[in-house]
């Protein structure tokens, strides 16, 4: 398998997955500022993937999958004893899928204003507002365990991804110590670790 990715980007969440899963895999990296965006093998990346967006993965029979939330359930089930996602038709694949579809619709784009520089900070505020929202009801849902499905897994991957570019965007997590405390159990794990290294942004 190979991902496609862009440094810290949403990419990275299938990338720590790929890592906790033990599959063998290779990445090559695009430039999301060039346009258009191209490969660090200087492949125009529309040729790889037509969308123009990370993550790409392309599949051992040359298959092309796109969708995070669905890259991601694609590595945990080519490695089931490391139980990242619930088994296919139990009511729990369900419940991840619950956090997938969260974590992608109210969180991972209510980003975006933050990575365009010429949005005004009028729209990044209002957007910071909407997200502190959905931070706060996040908050609650931590009490009592860990990881978003009790055992860490895909969830966890794509929220560690996301909580981490308050940093990136020094937006503060200080009114969520569990969010704060969660994201650094999880830059904790090796597989994160490894991942941020290979993307250069340890
Ligand atoms: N619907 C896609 C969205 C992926 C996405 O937003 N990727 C961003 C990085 S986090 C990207 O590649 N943006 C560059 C662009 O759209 O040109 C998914 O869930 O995988």
């Amino acid at each position: 398998m190979k991902l496609y990715y862009a440094p810290g980007a949403c990419s990275l969440a299938p990338h720590i997955a790929l890592l906790e899963a033990g599959l063998p895999f290779s990445t090559e990296r695009v430039d999301l500022r060039a346009q258009p965006h191209t490969t660090e093998s200087g492949t125009d990346y529309k040729s790889v993937n037509p969308k123009g967006y990370v993550p790409t993965l392309v599949l051992d029979n040359g298959e092309v999958l796109t969708e995070a939330a669905v890259v991601l359930q694609y590595i945990a089930d080519r490695a089931p004893e490391k139980r990242l996602a619930p088994d296919r038709n139990t009511n729990d694949r369900y419940r991840v899928q619950e956090w997938l579809n969260f974590i992608s619709t109210e969180l991972h784009k209510g980003f975006a204003p933050f990575w365009k520089p010429d949005v005004p900070q009028e729209q990044k505020d209002a957007a910071w507002e909407r997200l502190s929202q959905r931070l706060e009801w996040l908050e609650q849902q931590f009490n009592g365990k860990d990881y978003l499905m009790g055992q860490f897994g895909i969830a966890d991957c794509y929220l560690f991804t996301i909580l981490r570019w308050t940093d990136v965007f020094k937006l503060s997590l200080d009114s969520w110590p569990a969010l704060k405390a969660y994201r650094s159990r999880v830059a904790a794990r090796p597989s994160v670790q490894q991942a941020l290294k290979d993307e250069q942004i340890a």
